[in-house]
């Protein structure tokens, strides 16, 4: 069979917010950046518009990307351009982690990074000879990536369409924290894409600004600290106007490469803080220890080095009691954070948590993996009950997100920028607290009381987004 089109499709969730979305499709525009010039090629973000399944036919090749909270939704999706005759692979985090259960409804899914696998699926498909399965678990060179391709960067329009470009310069992690599965997704070897192809890549979509997609890029600064010094250096000569990237607190101890990043623009850190509770430092994979003087420290050193720090906290470990919220609370508040993501702990196929709390028999059944998504209770708490960990989680949420919660960590960050770098930093001083707070707002559905399944939450401020969790699709598992 002769291939007519690929269509990528990116499952959608929060919408355009003031008219733009806030997820660029760069996993995608990597993987459009893979088919043949001769094959058309379109990427479709719900977020920004439907699914043209009206268009699609047999000759159509259709793949989905999904993280575990857009499988269902992944699901809905595959259904519809089926009936169409199309065909649909999908690939990403949650196929990579759980391919048995995505292979009994997708023609075909790629496990793994899929740089091998998938131009081989297209040409496979050319052919009429997909396989049900393609595995990629080699761990490519990053230096052989090719560019984001012209016809991509012009269709996806990233500066006009999108908030933050992403953009990954190192993949990988060496720790083994219990509850991550990034070590599946990218390997344990930290792998470092060449200077010259990141500044060639910055340069040619034209971006002034980004997020890193790297799991642990602060790591490099102990890992390989020269490749570090190239870098900085190199991004020092880009006018950018920031970027930010997620670390762990040993960055502190590098103030030579922090002045450098400063120099580079680096306008924050997000640091895996994980918890303030010491008793959980088991599960913390030996970057943090719930050791909240050294957190200050931290924080004071990156902050001296004139860059910003963004705490990241999860809830719900088996050392944490009710009382962890107000304690964390009363942390973050004298801490001077620029910005703080909170999250529940959630154990995703793939992880060593959740095989431990199943075999203890503490997941909460028929929970829908789209409630996979960090702000939902889905396995029964050590010391606190599904509801209260719920609770002391919203409570937490309204006195962060809050607008004067949003506003204090904001001014403050920009305060700390000098006066003519005001207009180019103020919305990177806001925007991060503002996204979690939209993240939060998906906190619509509360444990019901028994502990099995989930009610909705009468209380929810986001309609539509009960109404989208509503969808007959969502199915359980
Ligand atoms: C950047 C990022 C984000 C961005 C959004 C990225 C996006 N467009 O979706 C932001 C910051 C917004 C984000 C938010 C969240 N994220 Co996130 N995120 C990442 C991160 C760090 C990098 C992903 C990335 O872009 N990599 C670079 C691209 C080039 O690679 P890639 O996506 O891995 O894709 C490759 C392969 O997977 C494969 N592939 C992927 N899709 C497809 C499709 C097809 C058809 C094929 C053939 C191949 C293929 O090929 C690609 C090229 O090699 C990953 C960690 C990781 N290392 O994967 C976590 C990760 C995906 N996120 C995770 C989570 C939990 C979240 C949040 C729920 C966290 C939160 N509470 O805020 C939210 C959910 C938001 C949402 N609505 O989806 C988890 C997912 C776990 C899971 N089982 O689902 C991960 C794995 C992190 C972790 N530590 O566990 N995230
Ligand atoms: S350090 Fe971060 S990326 Fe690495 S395993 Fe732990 S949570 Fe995951």
């Amino acid at each position: 069979m002769a291939i007519r089109k690929v269509y990528l499709i990116q499952p959608g969730r929060d919408g355009r917010v003031l008219g733009r979305g806030t997820m660029t499709p760069y996993t995608l525009m990597r993987l459009a950046s893979l088919v043949p010039a001769e094959v058309d090629v379109e990427i479709i973000d719900e977020d920004l518009r439907p699914v043209p399944f009206e268009e699609m036919g047999p000759q159509d090749l259709v793949g989905i990307t999904a993280k575990t909270l857009q499988i269902d939704r992944a699901r809905w999706i595959a259904t519809r351009a089926q009936a169409r005759g199309a065909t649909v692979v999908v690939g990403g985090t949650h196929a990579t982690l759980a391919p048995d259960e995505v292979a009994a409804w997708a023609d075909s899914i790629a496990v793994g990074e899929a740089y091998r696998t998938w131009p081989e699926m297209i040409a496979d498909f050319d052919r009429g000879r997909l396989q049900p399965r393609y595995v990629d678990e080699e761990w490519a060179d990053l230096g052989h990536l090719p560019p984001i391709a012209d016809r991509v960067l012009q269709q996806v329009d990233e500066n006009r369409n999108y908030w933050t470009p992403y953009l990954e310069i190192t993949r990988g992690c060496p720790r083994s924290c219990t509850f991550c599965t990034a070590i599946r997704v990218s390997g344990r070897v930290m792998r470092l894409r060449p200077v010259d192809q990141v500044v060639a890549e910055i340069e040619r979509r034209g971006i002034r600004r980004f997020f890193l997609t790297d799991d642990n890029f602060g790591l490099n600064f102990r890992l390989h600290p020269e490749y570090m010094e190239e870098l900085f250096k190199a991004l020092r000569k880009l006018p950018l106007q920031g970027w930010t990237c997620q670390a762990e607190q040993m960055v502190a101890d590098y103030p030579d490469l922090l002045k450098l990043a400063r120099e580079a623009h680096l306008d924050k850190f997000f640091i895996g803080f994980e918890s303030a509770n010491p008793n959980n430092r088991r599960e913390l994979g030996g970057k943090a220890k719930g050791n909240t003087e050294r957190y200050r420290q931290v924080i004071d050193r990156v902050h001296e080095a004139g860059i910003g720090v963004v705490g990241l906290f999860v809830f719900g470990f088996d050392g944490d009691p009710p009382e962890i919220f107000q304690s964390t609370y009363d942390f973050i508040r004298e801490s001077g954070l620029d910005g703080v993501s909170i999250t529940i702990l959630t154990p995703y196929v793939g992880t060593p948590q959740r095989r431990v709390w199943r075999e203890q028999n503490r997941l909460i059944p028929n929970v829908p993996w789209s409630l996979y998504d960090t702000n939902h209770v889905t396995y029964y708490p050590k010391q606190m009950t599904p509801e209260e960990l719920a609770r002391g989680y919203d409570w937490l949420a309204g006195k962060l997100y809050g607008w004067r919660g949003i506003a204090g960590r904001g001014l403050r960050n920009l305060l700390r920028q000098p006066l003519r770098a005001w207009p180019r930093k103020a919305f990177a001083s806001f925007s991060t607290d503002y996204g979690y707070r939209l993240e939060c707002s998906h906190r619509d559905w509360v444990p019901a009381r028994d502990g099995i399944g989930y009610r909705i939450n009468g209380s929810s401020r986001s309609g539509a987004v009960v109404a989208a969790s509503r969808r007959p699709e969502f199915v359980g598992k």
